[in-house]
């Protein structure tokens, strides 16, 4: 990847320093195993670095605890000037942190340029919302009494990420949590590390140079064992997680067991509805885009095609033909659509995949395989495939994190589309292609989609930060990002003030002495 600038990003975001794995960058709270990055672009090691022991998370949690009594105290608005310093330092590392993100992880360069600028929009949504953390005020039903909520800081919060996307998700936590007054510790997915330190460079600088604690934000590297250790930990009153259903079941039960709180971002198993009145050029992008885009690796990813029995034939054929334009290849190449999956183990998932569809009675419509050959090194890139198949099959019920597009035929009412829409344990996102609006009403109705999020005219994934994102049922319930996501990262608390010289109870209790 040297061709592409690689050498030179990787110095700008401070990762040349750390190469011979002795240190995690800025912070020192690494001091175990070494943990090598392999892109999946050319198979390459990229870095190593250092994972935490259960004694530098014991350290980083003590920074991160002393830091949040002083950050709690600096006013809202100052706390997104600091959001704002990190978003400037953000756009200019787009470049250098976009790239990374495409070659240690392997989406491609539009789409890791894409992944940064979610977060510059995050932290330039935090900003505003520093000056309207609010709460409401309540008429009493006691004369000379005043009541009002107010929302203060939690404390620490641990943020669990995903590699698919190893920077946008840490910062739609860490933008709110930071205005909120929170502070942050951060495990990168294993598969991303580097990333990871990319970004706690970034923050770094601003809180250095505005003499902020550096427990604000804390980096911990390592493998699910550091996860437990957070998960179990009752210094920290909330923990973001984001990856499988799988992941997230062990984590809530270990938070719920100590009463803490949990936002979780779990699978999906999003499906795009294309009714007989659906424009089949734009469904054909939305569908395309949202089932190869980040080689399929998206929870948002297009896995399910519901399509109306009289457009069909029509869809099918249209979106085939698409395919064949399909380029794989290196994702730091423009010219190409589609790069690797994050590595070999997601490789056999998606071969499994490919094999099980068809030993339930699917058809290969567009026929998968794994490439080799120049450029194909690593092992790692795969033909995005499409399958005939029937929603009922447990293959269809599963989250194949790969590029695999199931065609599924509806006849009759929008209702039956809606049915096999839901009919799946995830609920994050749902689209439908309609310029029908009694269909379109249908499918946002009470009675229609029951994800999380629900699109018209749109694809499933590449929603944009100002809505609140998250889903239902087996995607876990979170709600992260924007509208009033804000509010988990925060303690309400509800007051009343008596300005009289009585003591009236509520409910019209008498208790005279
Ligand atoms: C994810 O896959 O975990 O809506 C997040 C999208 C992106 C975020 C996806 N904005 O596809």
């Amino acid at each position: 990847a040297q061709q592409f600038g690689m050498t030179e990003a990787l110095a700008q975001l401070g990762i040349k320093d750390i190469n011979d794995g002795t240190s995690t960058g800025i912070q020192n709270f690494a001091n175990g195993e070494i943990l090598e990055s392999y892109s999946p672009v050319d198979g390459q090691l990229i870095g190593k670095v250092r994972m935490s022991t259960p004694a530098d998370y014991e350290t980083a949690m003590k920074a991160a605890t002393e830091a949040f009594k002083t950050f709690r105290l600096m006013p809202a608005p100052q706390r997104g000037e600091i959001v704002r310093q990190f978003g400037e330092k953000l756009r200019k590392n787009k470049e250098a942190l976009g790239k990374l993100v495409s070659y240690e992880m392997g989406k491609s360069l539009q789409e890791g340029y894409g992944e940064v600028q979610e977060m510059i929009d995050i932290c330039d949504f935090a900003v505003g919302l520093s000056r309207q953390l609010h709460g409401l005020t309540m008429h009493s039903e006691r004369p000379g009494h005043r009541m009002y909520e107010q929302y203060h800081p939690l404390g620490v919060v641990g943020i669990i990420s995903a590699f698919n996307f190893p920077v946008a998700v840490w910062s739609w936590n860490t933008a709110l949590a930071w205005i909120a007054g929170d502070v942050c510790i951060w495990k990168p997915s294993e598969k991303t590390p580097l990333c990871g330190i990319a970004c706690q460079n970034i923050i770094a600088e601003v809180i250095k140079e505005n003499n902020l604690p550096e427990g604000i934000s804390c980096l911990i590297n390592g493998d699910y064992k550091i996860g437990e250790l957070m998960t179990a930990d009752t210094r920290i009153p909330l923990v973001s997680a984001t990856g499988s259903t799988r992941m997230g079941k062990i984590v809530a039960q270990a938070v719920a067991g100590r009463l803490g709180k949990s936002l979780l971002e779990l699978g999906g198993n999003n499906a795009i509805i294309v009714t007989p009145d659906a424009d089949v050029k734009m469904t054909v992008i939305g569908a395309v885009f949202g089932a190869v885009g980040t080689a399929g690796q998206r929870c948002t990813s297009t896995r399910r095609l519901i399509i109306h029995e009289s457009m069909y034939d029509k869809v099918k054929d249209a979106i085939v033909s698409a395919y064949k334009q399909l380029r794989i290849g290196n994702p730091l190449d423009q010219n190409n659509h589609v790069g690797p999956l994050i590595d070999t183990d997601a490789v056999a998932l998606y071969q499994k995949a490919l094999e099980q569809v068809v030993a339930e009675g699917g058809k290969i419509l567009v026929e998968g395989g794994v490439l080799s050959g120049e450029g194909y090194e690593s092992g790692c890139y795969v033909k995005p495939a499409i399958a005939e198949a029937d929603n009922s099959f447990r293959i269809v019920q599963h989250e194949t994190f790969a590029p695999v597009l199931y065609l599924l035929k509806y006849s009759g009412d929008v209702e039956n589309a809606i049915a096999l829409q839901n009919g799946v344990a995830q609920g994050l996102s749902s689209a439908i292609m309609t310029n029908n609006l009694r269909e379109a009403e249908r499918f946002l109705s009470v009675a229609g989609s029951d994800c999380g999020i629900a699109n018209v005219n749109i694809g499933t994934s590449g929603a944009e930060i100002g809505g609140a994102f998250g889903g239902e049922k087996e995607t876990g319930g979170g709600r992260e990002s924007g509208s009033d996501a804000w509010k988990i990262y925060m303690r309400r608390q509800t007051n009343t003030i008596n300005y009289t010289t009585n003591l009236p109870l509520a409910q019209g209790i008498k208790f005279d002495l």
